[in-house]
């Protein structure tokens, strides 16, 4: 049984070492999932895994959100192949700490983004095919330890706004329908559980501004460390 004194051994899914609890943090596009995680990266026995989106502006010179954003139904393969590759580095990243988050995970590209890519035409079949045997080769022979999902459910409204606010280039054509769909498959999958079975899940309203949420991320905090322990 995993302490939850920080020390200086390695935390590794793979290996013999201890495996760490593994949480992730999923919602909508501007959810706060980045915030919520910057809470937890203070505290000596988490260890918060660095988010992928930097990665995903910036391989090896492309901006492959951008092209994404820009011609998806060129681009969206290229895209989220390269995000299942990066989610699925950060899911093997060994740790030092008995918890491990993540922002986002391979699931969350897979049943929420790529879906809505084929659902709406914009990924044909045969892409989506290959996408999913790399997903599901990945899952048959690579552990992927999820252990609690938290869930920053937010109405799309409030995200299309704050997602207006922060103005992030690539994401000027985003619209209210897409993020209601994007919202519905987060839904489907971790509510109504329409994917499989789905580890335990911490649905905390995201809808609230920063300062009133801070009461929901101590709640959460007890949650995990009490699942931890
Ligand atoms: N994205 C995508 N497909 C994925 C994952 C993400 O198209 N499989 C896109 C949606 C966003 C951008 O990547 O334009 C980043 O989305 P995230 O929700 O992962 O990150 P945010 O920074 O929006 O999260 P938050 O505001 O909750 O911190």
């Amino acid at each position: 049984r995993m302490t939850m004194e920080s020390g200086k051994r390695v935390y590794n899914a793979f290996s013999i070492a201890p495996k760490p609890i593994t949480v992730i943090v999923e919602g909508n596009i501007g959810s706060g999932k980045t915030t919520f995680l910057k809470h937890f990266q203070k505290l000596p026995d988490f260890a918060v895994v660095d988010e992928p989106i930097s990665k995903w502006r910036d391989c090896q010179g492309h901006n492959l959100l951008e092209l994404m954003y820009k011609d998806p139904q060129k681009w969206s393969l290229c895209f989220q192949s390269y995000v299942q590759l990066t989610m699925l580095d950060l899911h093997v990243k060994p740790v030092l700490k008995p918890v491990k988050m993540m922002e986002r995970s391979i699931f969350s590209a897979k049943y929420c983004f790529v879906k809505n890519l084929k659902d709406q035409g914009l990924m044909n079949d045969a892409e989506y095919t290959v996408l999913t045997e790399w997903f599901d080769f990945i899952q048959e022979t690579i552990p992927l330890q999820v252990d609690l999902i938290v869930y920053l459910k937010t109405d799309p409204q409030v995200v299309f706004e704050r997602i207006a606010a922060r103005g992030r280039t690539e994401e000027n054509s985003i619209t209210l329908p897409y993020l209601q769909s994007i919202h519905k498959l987060h839904e489907d999958w971790l509510i109504h559980k329409k994917f499989g079975p789905v580890p335990r899940v911490v649905t905390v309203d995201a809808n609230e501004d920063l300062s009133k949420m801070m009461t929901s991320y101590s709640m959460c905090e007890e949650t995990i460390i009490q699942k931890v322990a």
